[in-house]
């Protein structure tokens, strides 16, 4: 892509409005552009760098059996009323009426809806267990919506719903999810520690919220340090070595506000390993039994032909929100950097333009060319501002490699700059291969 061509409405100023880096940032870089309180248009760039995201999260999912389907953004209110939840959910749920005057609602998750869908299919315990998910928008019409689309009220989800016959089979559907979250914030560059949380209105008794550090982040954390130096890397493939890898983090001492207690938290934490800060919630999981399937009167049948409720869980990533979680996470001295994996593009040729001198452009557009073939995504500024100008939008924009044509790339040299800083002079197909390979690392 020619950035002379690219819908990208840059804004010099910050936008008042914007009280935290990343929705100062996703506002300049016009990544996104708010449509109403709480509600955005996702503009290009902004929906590039959130289909990414989106891909690393399907791609994990699938990896553990889970399948992907797609449930509609309105829901009729009658499961909602079968389940209890249609009063529960209060005025965070948007209510409609259809030309019928039939009450349907803008879902703001979907445990009725899946357990409708699941209920009018499976019989049998022999279909079990089952791992279902969808990435969808959803709405709730939160009170506060702020910090951009880190709480707003249309937002974009992956949840995910497990199916099993009891307890035991449960908790290991339980522990795959957890350990699949891990692998996705790890994937998209994010150190995220499993917290035990309470579980609101989606209910049941255990819960863990998936939190990033960030001073702007809007939980609470209390946790024992050590938690950070799990090695999620390390080779877990078997069922053993998932609940392993759980019990690891269940041994330090990890929770959100409403479940923290003082006297617990110094009583298992030396004062020396004790965290108090805040954090972002990117993902939460919850396991509750037969909090829906009882009530919507789904069942299974067993070998002896006994009837049981189906055990149930859910899974939620805020997909939307990570596109700025990963921004609070990355932003450094003013500069922006997205990890490679959901970079909006792998890399940008920066050339130095000379007026009456095209040199340097026909140089740009041989090796966007070259690297195009090999489906790597650049970005060409083809525009004729100065080049310090040029480097201060780049920074905005945060393309994790650069080529640079100016004073230190030669005929066949060029200056490659990468996300940490480090410069070097490479030729065309060294640069190639560097790109490449950062593409095949997962
Ligand atoms: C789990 C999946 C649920 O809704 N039901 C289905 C469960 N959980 S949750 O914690 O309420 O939400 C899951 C994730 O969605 C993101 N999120 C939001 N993102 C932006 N704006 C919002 N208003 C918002 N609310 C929730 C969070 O990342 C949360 O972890």
């Amino acid at each position: 892509m020619y950035l002379s061509k690219l819908f990208i409405p840059i804004l010099k100023e910050t936008p008042a409005e914007a009280k935290i880096k990343s929705h100062q940032l996703m506002l300049r870089a016009g990544m996104i552009k708010q449509s109403s309180t709480g509600i955005y248009s996702w503009l290009p760039l902004g929906f590039k760098v959130m289909k990414k995201i989106e891909q690393i999260v399907r791609e994990e999912q699938n990896k553990i059996g889970a399948q992907e389907l797609l449930m509609p953004t309105i829901q009729s209110a009658e499961i909602w009323k079968e389940s209890g939840r249609y009063n529960d959910y209060g005025e965070e749920m948007l209510r409609i009426k259809d030309r019928q005057g039939k009450e349907m609602l803008y879902g703001p998750t979907n445990e009725e809806l899946i357990t409708e869908i699941f209920r009018s299919n499976i019989k049998s315990y022999k279909s079990l267990p089952q791992l279902l998910y969808h990435i969808q928008w959803k709405f709730r019409d939160e009170l506060r919506p702020r910090f951009g689309v880190m709480r707003c009220k249309e937002f974009f989800m992956k949840d995910a719903y497990s199916f099993d016959v009891d307890d035991n089979e449960a908790k290991k559907s339980y522990n795959k999810m957890f350990f699949a979250y891990l692998r996705t914030f790890k994937r998209l560059g994010l150190t995220a520690i499993p917290m035990t949380a309470d579980a609101g209105p989606i209910g049941g008794d255990l819960s863990h919220e998936f939190i990033i550090l960030a001073e702007t982040g809007e939980s609470k954390i209390y946790s024992d340090k050590r938690i950070f130096d799990i090695d999620v890397n390390k080779h877990v493939d078997s069922e053993s070595s998932i609940n392993n890898l759980r019990k690891q983090y269940d041994k330090f001492y990890a929770v959100t506000d409403d479940k923290f207690d003082k006297k617990d938290f110094e009583k298992k934490v030396n004062k020396e390993n004790q965290l108090v800060t805040k954090g972002i919630e990117v993902g939460h999981i919850f396991y509750f039994g037969d909090k829906y399937s009882k009530p919507l009167k789904c069942t299974v049948d067993l070998q002896d032909g006994k009837k049981i409720y189906v055990k149930m869980g859910s899974y939620g990533i805020g997909v939307s929100r990570l596109v700025a979680a990963i921004i609070e996470a990355k932003y450094n001295n003013n500069v922006m950097k997205w990890p490679n994996e959901v970079a909006p593009f792998d890399v940008a040729i920066i050339p130095s333009l000379q007026k009456n001198d095209n040199s340097n452009l026909l140089k740009a557009e041989k090796i966007y060319n070259s690297l195009i073939k090999d489906k790597i995504d650049v970005l060409l500024d083809d525009t004729d501002e100065h080049l310090s100008a040029k480097f201060k939008k780049f920074d905005l924009l945060g393309i994790p490699n650069q080529i640079i044509l100016g004073s230190k790339s030669t005929s066949d040299k060029f200056e490659f700059k990468e996300i940490d800083g480090k410069s070097d002079s490479l030729s065309l197909d060294q640069i190639k291969n560097k790109l490449l390979n950062k593409k095949n690392i997962n």
